[in-house]
């Protein structure tokens, strides 16, 4: 860096001081020849008005006259003397200090006399640079009958001229000051001091330290490396992890799941097999945004879990392509290679214009199935159109995953959740090698709830095209298992959770779904959390001693109102904590093509600001809505800085927030308050367990949290990381995952059912 420097600095300096002296030297030159000019010009004036008086001397014969003359006008500024001389050049009068440097009769003088006109030219006599000017005299018809001649001294000219180039001078010696002020100023802000950050991260990095990246800014000038640079920084950072928690894991010989690990397992399961996803969600979305297209990875626990097992045996994850750039970015044969960093595995894209997924999407899945499964209290929506629409999306996805699995012999398919009943079904009539599995992230609800569907048969006919059927929890395995018994004629095996059925047997079994947990490493202080909350208190504007959160997306099972009037009620029987207690509720728009979500979210706007109205004071607010998407790291930060979490669902599969707040809490500190009837609260024992509808009692469990001894805080923390950690997202693919691949494919569907026939179901 410091060779760089030098070379920049003198490459500046030279350029700018060859600039500098050519442009000063034409301003020498032309300073230089307006003193000689106007020298020049008086010299001429006074020659002039000298000889008219010196001719009449002559004409008289005034020798006196003339010495009067030279004498009297002989000490004018910078002229050194003057000269009177007759025709034949002889001395009629003359100032000493001219006689001196020039005696006799000068050449210039003669010459002059001769040609009959005045003569000048600078010269040098006795080291003293000066300006002659000869000027004949003449008779009155114009016989010349003698000269002239006078000398100026033109030293002075020299002097400003040499003043001039030391201001010359000064200003490049200015210049080159200035400009090595700036080269070393930039190449130590643009160039040393970032490279020098970029390397102690890559530094910290190697030798396994917490470090975060550099800046934006230091990365842009080295992008071209960063871009490199980073994946392989994230890379070592995740084998580094990984070898830590396998070195951890071997020596307290206990067996937590990471993302490795899962992905060896499951490739062994798998035993060369290729793994097909099947979600609604894709994994990477591209979007237009600027004239540019970014791409943004959804803050999703499934694409977590799924990836690294992906991307371990090269597999294929279906999903709709909803982003508005995704076209752009597919081959002919809506594929895509990802991750993008480093390609492993295949996304395929299916298209759905606005009908398929208003009716597909909004319609069947999220207007008619999502209520029906949740006890939420809203009445489940059910338009034939819809249906159409969920039928003939679930059969292009299927066409799509028969496609991609091609000649695969033993193919391994994972499909995701509601949208998708009647996939399992389509492919086993088409594929029957393959091992299916559905996973149904939402409750089931009991027989006489599920009965309203009109299509309830086609739906439990298409599910158990699966050989496994997962869901959250063991009960609504059981309301599964009790709706299948009810609606169609099917064998249900108590004893090993399976339906068989014209030969074909679906295990339906439990897998609680989790989140990744717990790196600890880079686990922040007691003081970085109070820190961090301050800062957050700052920023929201706010005062307040204690802080609750809520993550949710704005849906109408997730008991929002309840939260927020619990909080009412705490604050009216706790008024000690009016001023104190702040709960931030961060809620995701979700669905709002909806009435049903655009109302609710209003609903929700509305009681935070009535609540706010009835409470607010100066600085402090109880209740903080941000309506909008946060990134995975706003999230966290909330979960890291919250003294509790309010997770009070009116009926929820798993709820994965619960999850992650207690994985994000490190240090330990934080208390959960959880509904009855999320899936989470059958494993989080440790929580304080409330039922939502009950306002005044969860508003007690607020109290309760901020009371808790520290002591019993922490335990019940440690004991509910314990259990995430034993059951992380890891260990949730690898069960599901590996109970696939375990199950017994039965010879009678070693035959093809015709792929058009539509489902036929008993009764
Ligand atoms: P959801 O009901 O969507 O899904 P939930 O378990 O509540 O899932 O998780 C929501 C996720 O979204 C969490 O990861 C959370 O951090 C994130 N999130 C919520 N609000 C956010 C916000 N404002 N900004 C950013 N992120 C936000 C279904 C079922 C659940 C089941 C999951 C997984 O309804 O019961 O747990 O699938 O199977």
């Amino acid at each position: 860096m410091r060779i760089l420097s030098w070379r920049l600095i003198v490459a500046l300096v030279i350029g700018v001081t060859l600039v500098s002296v050519a442009s000063s030297w034409y301003e020498v030159r032309s300073q230089k020849d307006a003193l000689r000019s106007d020298l020049e010009r008086k010299a001429g004036t006074l020659g002039e008005s000298l000889a008219a008086t010196a001719q009449l001397y002559l004409l008289a014969g005034d020798r006196d006259g003339l010495e009067e003359m030279v004498e009297r006008f002989g000490n004018r500024e910078h002229l050194i003397g003057i000269g009177v001389y007759g025709s034949d050049g002889s001395v009629l009068a003359i100032t000493p200090a001219l006689n001196s440097l020039m005696p006799g009769s000068p050449r210039i003088l003669t010459d002059s006399l001769r040609a009959n006109r005045g003569e000048s030219n600078y010269m040098r006599l006795h080291f003293r640079r000066v300006y002659v000017l000869a000027m004949p005299l003449h008779g009155p018809r114009g016989a010349v009958i003698g000269g002239i001649l006078m000398a100026h001294d033109t030293g002075y000219i020299r002097t400003e001229i040499f003043l001039v180039w030391g201001r010359v001078f000064v200003r490049i010696a200015l210049q080159v000051l200035v400009i090595v002020a700036i080269t070393i100023l930039i190449v130590r802000w643009s160039l040393t001091k970032p490279i020098a950050r970029v390397a102690d991260w890559i530094k910290a990095l190697r030798t396994g330290q917490h470090a975060p990246p550099p800046a934006p800014s230091d990365m842009d000038f080295l992008l071209p490396l960063t871009r490199e640079v980073a994946p392989l920084a994230r890379s070592i950072q995740t084998a580094r992890g990984a070898a830590a928690t396998e070195a951890r894991l071997r020596i307290a010989n206990e067996s937590e799941w990471t993302a490795q690990r899962l992905a060896a397992h499951v490739r062994s399961r798998l035993e060369g097999s290729s793994l097909f996803v099947v979600a609604n969600r894709e994994p990477y979305i591209h979007n237009w945004r600027d004239g540019v297209i970014q791409m943004s990875v959804p803050a999703s626990g499934l694409v977590a879990a799924i990836e690294p097992i992906l991307c371990a045996c090269n597999g294929t994850w279906v999903a709709h392509g909803s982003g508005n750039a995704d076209m752009e970015m597919t081959d002919e044969h809506d594929r895509l290679q990802v991750p993008p960093d480093e390609p492993l595995y295949t996304l395929r894209r299916i298209w759905l214009s606005a009908e398929e997924e208003d009716g597909y999407y909004y319609g069947f899945a999220n207007e008619g199935l999502w209520p029906l499964c949740h006890n939420a209290h809203t009445r489940p929506i059910f338009r034939a159109s819809d249906w159409e629409h969920y039928y003939n999306v679930n059969q292009k996805f299927a066409d799509a995953l028969v496609e991609e699995i091609g000649a695969e012999e033993h193919p391994v398919v994972l499909i995701q959740d509601y949208h998708f009943a009647l996939l399992p079904r389509m492919v086993k009539n088409r594929l029957p090698q393959a091992r299916i599995a559905i996973f149904w992230h939402i409750p089931w609800p009991n027989p006489e709830s599920f009965e309203i569907c009109p299509w309830q048969r086609e739906l439990l006919d298409g599910l158990l095209g699966a050989d496994l059927i997962g869901f959250h929890v063991r009960a609504h395995c059981n309301n599964f298992l009790n709706t299948v018994d009810h609606v169609l004629e099917a064998r249900i095996d108590w004893e090993h959770f399976a339906v068989k059925r014209n030969d074909h047997t679906s295990l339906v079994l439990p897998f609680p779904i989790s989140v990744e947990c717990c790196d600890d490493t880079g686990a922040r202080s007691g003081t970085d959390v109070a820190d961090e909350r301050r800062a957050v208190l700052k920023a929201a504007g706010i005062e307040a001693t204690y802080i609750g959160v809520g993550v949710d997306r704005i849906d109408y099972t997730k008991g929002i109102i309840e939260r927020f009037q619990a909080v009412e009620s705490f604050l009216e029987r706790y008024p000690s904590y009016q001023g104190k207690f702040t709960f931030f509720q961060l809620g995701a728009p979700t669905r709002t093509h909806i009435k049903r979500y655009a109302d609710f979210q209003a609903e929700v706007e509305a009681e935070a600001s009535r609540i706010n109205a009835r409470f607010k004071r100066g600085r402090w607010s109880p209740i903080i809505l941000q309506v909008r998407q946060h990134s995975k790291q706003e999230v966290q930060r909330y979960y890291r800085i919250a003294h509790l979490c309010m997770v009070t669902s009116l009926h929820d599969g798993m709820n994965l927030v619960a999850k992650e707040f207690v994985a994000a809490k490190q240090d330990e500190r934080g208390v959960l308050i959880l509904s009855q009837f999320t899936g989470a609260a059958r494993e989080l024992r440790d929580a304080i367990i409330v039922n939502p509808y009950d306002i005044e009692a969860t508003g007690e469990a607020i109290a309760q949290a901020l009371r808790m001894d520290v002591n019993e805080m922490t335990e019940r923390m440690r004991r509910m990381r314990n259990t995430i950690r034993e059951h992380n997202i890891y260990w949730w693919a690898s069960s599901l995952i590996g109970t696939l691949c375990e199950v017994r494919l039965e010879q009678a569907e070693q035959v093809a059912v015709s792929a058009s026939d539509r489902v036929t179901v008993e009764t």
